[in-house]
């Protein structure tokens, strides 16, 4: 899953035709870079960010849906807000990915009024406090059950088992010790029966761990992505899509069956 941020441009005339522009031209290059899925946010979701109001978020990403109507991959809305699902899967997304997990008044109904897929994301607390004080007396546990009571409330609602994946949400409010907890128990959320997404890209635990600033967390972002799926994720979310498709070209050499036209065992590699 390649990530596309819709950032507001800088024009005072309120003209967005060139963030939009430049949204859907990044959106076709992670598609020839391999990318399965993209997934569209008009909300920065990072810690301390101030919200954005429903009418903002929509001006930002429901022209790049449009624009990207004709592409050969599934497109994902990264939003909590009702309006703004239903706007987008009007306009074509297959995929509500939800960091607040259908929480939202009226958020089961949207998904549930329409035959789209949903990501269910854990987090503690809300962005602009998340990452204060997190506490959790066992964290995969508690994740865990929180993942098991959203994935039983959407089944409640109407949403099928088959619509559903689940993702523990790191670094929302997460400790370094809570993340990397979550990240080698990754294998007990696959457990539950559901694909399971993993958003490592970039984030700031493995800064903590690298010493390496947002700009240079390249090589570390696609060793995390690479230990995901080892762990079991099914989709990983991610901004640098070509050194993570060629890793995992790796990952599935290994531990796929070998197609006789890939891996003739007279190639002398
Ligand atoms: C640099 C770049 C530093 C980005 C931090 C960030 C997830 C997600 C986000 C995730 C799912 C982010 C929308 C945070 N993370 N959705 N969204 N899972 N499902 N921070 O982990 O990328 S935004």
């Amino acid at each position: 899953m390649g990530i596309v941020n819709v950032t507001p441009d800088s024009f005072s005339d309120g003209g967005r035709h060139l963030s939009h522009e430049a949204a859907i031209a990044h959106a076709h290059r992670l598609i020839e870079e391999g990318a399965d899925m993209l997934d569209i946010g008009g909300e920065s979701t990072r810690p301390g960010a101030a919200p954005v109001d429903e009418h903002e978020e929509l001006a930002r990403v429901l022209p790049v849906i449009e624009g990207l109507r004709d592409i050969a991959v599934p497109i994902s809305i990264d939003t909590w807000k009702p309006a703004v699902m239903r706007a987008a899967i009007a306009a074509g997304a297959s995929l509500v990915n939800d960091i607040n997990a259908l929480q939202a008044p009226d958020a089961l109904a949207a998904v549930a009024n329409s035959d789209v897929a949903v990501c269910l994301m854990h987090k503690q607390g809300q962005p602009e406090n998340m990452q204060d004080a997190p506490r959790y007396a066992d964290v995969t546990d508690e994740v865990m059950d929180f993942l098991r009571q959203r994935i039983q409330a959407s089944e409640a609602a109407g949403i099928a088992r088959e619509r559903i994946v689940i993702d523990p949400g790191f670094g929302f409010g997460k400790t370094l010790v809570h993340n990397l907890a979550l990240l080698k128990n990754l294998r007990h959320f696959a457990a539950l029966g559901v694909p399971v997404l993993a958003g490592l890209s970039r984030k700031s635990m493995l800064g903590a761990i690298t010493g390496q600033d947002v700009d240079h967390r390249q090589s570390v972002s696609v060793a995390a992505a690479l230990i995901a799926v080892q762990g079991g994720a099914a989709i990983v979310r991610v901004h640098d899509v070509r050194e993570t498709v060629d890793a995992l070209k790796i990952w599935n050499a290994v531990n796929e069956k070998p197609s006789p036209q890939r891996h003739r065992d007279t190639e002398k590699t």
